[in-house]
């Protein structure tokens, strides 16, 4: 069965309820994706979430950006796994670039692979980011970097239904500056590798590798006709109505 293309939203830190209604109102325009071989999952910033699921159509799902490590308790300001799952979302973005290099977050591959491990422990479907930094590429250490990265979470992975791996080279988030397809495609092809090699030739066949950084409406499409690029994390062109033209690019 071929993989089925994925695209992701991440709002990030981003929206009022004005802004993120008037992004819905123009979300809701686009083609169904209901029966079409494309998944959709946009993630709001939390407090949004739910406000965001009464605007946007039904077909396009909605997750969360991060969770805890764990189950609740008194962790001030956290949100359990546990909790995303009892308001009925079933996507959580975990181990995104932000989350691992902004100094005040710094967030470290263990830390990752257990939210990874408990988020799937409570029946939560992940997108698992990973991705070199620009002084990684070029001391040569982007396989590296990116196999260690795999490794922590695949180590937790139980369900691999329930993942989708995104690789977003760090110099290519909202810096404009776009992976070529190339470029992506090697990645892609060394992960797919990877997985083959360290955990089964089923799940390298079926796992989704999606590429995020500077995505846009313009160039999903090349990138899309990658072999091993089955879709999209998109992080700015996500709060736009070019977001449908992202959704459309499998075609
Ligand atoms: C990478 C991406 C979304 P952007 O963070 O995950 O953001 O598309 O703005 O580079």
């Amino acid at each position: 069965m071929p993989r089925k293309f994925f695209v992701g939203g991440n709002w990030k830190c981003n929206g009022t309820q004005a802004s993120i209604k008037e992004l819905c109102n123009s979300l809701n325009k686009g083609d169904s994706v209901e029966s079409s071989p494309v998944e959709v999952v946009c993630a709001p910033p939390a407090i949004y979430a739910q406000y965001a699921r009464e605007h946007l159509r039904k077909d396009f799902q909605i997750g969360l950006q991060n969770c805890w490590i764990g189950k609740g308790g008194a962790y001030t300001g956290e949100i359990a796994a546990d909790m995303i799952k009892d308001m009925n979302f079933h996507w959580v973005i975990l181990g995104h670039s932000e989350r691992r290099h902004i100094p005040e977050l710094h967030e470290s591959d263990d830390t990752i692979a257990k939210k990874v491990e408990y988020a799937q422990s409570v029946g939560l479907k992940v997108i698992a980011c990973i991705g070199e930094t620009l002084e990684e590429r070029e001391a040569g250490r982007t396989q590296e970097v990116n196999e260690r990265q795999l490794a922590a979470i695949a180590g937790k992975v139980k369900d691999w239904n329930g993942i989708v791996i995104a690789y977003e080279p760090v110099w290519a988030i909202g810096t404009g500056k776009v992976a070529t397809p190339e470029q992506a495609q090697e990645v892609h092809s060394f992960l797919r590798t990877w997985l083959r090699n360290n955990v089964s030739a089923q799940v390298a066949e079926n796992t989704r590798i999606i590429y995020g950084g500077s995505v846009n409406g313009k160039n999903c499409a090349e990138l899309a006709k990658q072999s091993d690029i089955d879709g999209f994390l998109v992080g700015g062109a996500s709060l736009k109505p070019e977001f449908l033209d992202i959704v459309g690019s499998f075609r």
